[in-house]
């Protein structure tokens, strides 16, 4: 068989190394180094990590369930758009300012900001539920706090997704690692299965979660967690609106 043909048409997405230009400075080199894979890394399935001076209670009391999915529709011209359940994240549009400059009911419909409320002196823990309905993994980064990685799963067959409110016979109940799970700020959500992340919220703000490919997270797979604070305000945090001077 000819190499980097499918069927009889060439295709050059068949081979092994791929050059391209990053910046236009010159003539494409057919000589790309081939890096050979190495045995440094590890199966985040079972990686386990040092034992927490952090004890993990046996449950957090809020659970953020979250479907990802990159979805082609005529309605966006069949370009890829990110989806973070229902919602296709873009930044704030009108009026132009940050989020917590503005109460919620002016946010726009591309936000996805589910609310974490915190009591002082009480830590809060929170679990994550990352589905990830797509053909390819998606590393999921949060900004503001790293978490433990209690479960991962990747299905060989159908969806893989886990819903915790859901009645569907047969789901196996994921095994949460609550004794020594890897700590991470990037967590790598296989395809067609999903990751159990847990943070403690300890970090007021609204931070984003996000896929860390950068042009999915353009396309829309990111959103918010509003950590503290109050879920409806109408006074505006002016001195936030003031960082962004150009814009106020
Ligand atoms: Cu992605």
């Amino acid at each position: 068989m000819l190499p980097f043909r499918n069927f009889k048409y060439p295709n050059q997405a068949l081979r092994q190394n791929q050059t391209f230009p990053l910046f236009d400075s010159g003539p494409v080199s057919d000589k790309a180094i081939f890096i050979e894979p190495t045995s440094n890394h590890f199966d985040l399935a079972t990686a386990r990590g040092a034992p927490s001076a952090e004890k993990l209670p046996p449950t957090a009391p809020q659970t953020i369930l979250l479907y990802a999915k990159t979805q082609k529709l005529s309605i966006s011209s069949n370009h890829p758009t990110g989806f973070m359940n229902r919602t296709t994240w873009s930044p704030q549009s009108s009026p132009e300012l940050p989020l917590i400059s503005l109460p919620r009911s002016d946010w726009d419909k591309n936000q996805l900001v589910p609310y974490v409320p915190t009591t002082p002196g009480n830590e809060t823990w929170v679990d994550i539920i990352i589905n990830n309905l797509d053909d390819g993994a998606h590393p999921f980064h949060l900004h503001g706090h790293s978490f433990y990685v209690l479960a991962t799963h990747r299905s060989e067959h159908g969806w893989g997704s886990y819903n915790p409110y859901s009645n569907t016979a047969g789901q196996p109940r994921p095994e949460l690692n609550l004794e020594n799970p890897v700590k991470k700020d990037t967590v790598s959500v296989p395809r067609r299965g999903y990751a159990i992340i847990r943070f403690k919220a300890d970090n007021v703000g609204i931070w984003m979660l996000h896929c860390h490919v950068l042009f999915h997270q353009a396309s829309g797979m990111a959103m918010g967690i509003q950590v503290g604070g109050e879920e409806v305000h109408e006074e505006v945090n002016t001195a936030a609106r003031s960082l962004c001077r150009n814009r106020t």
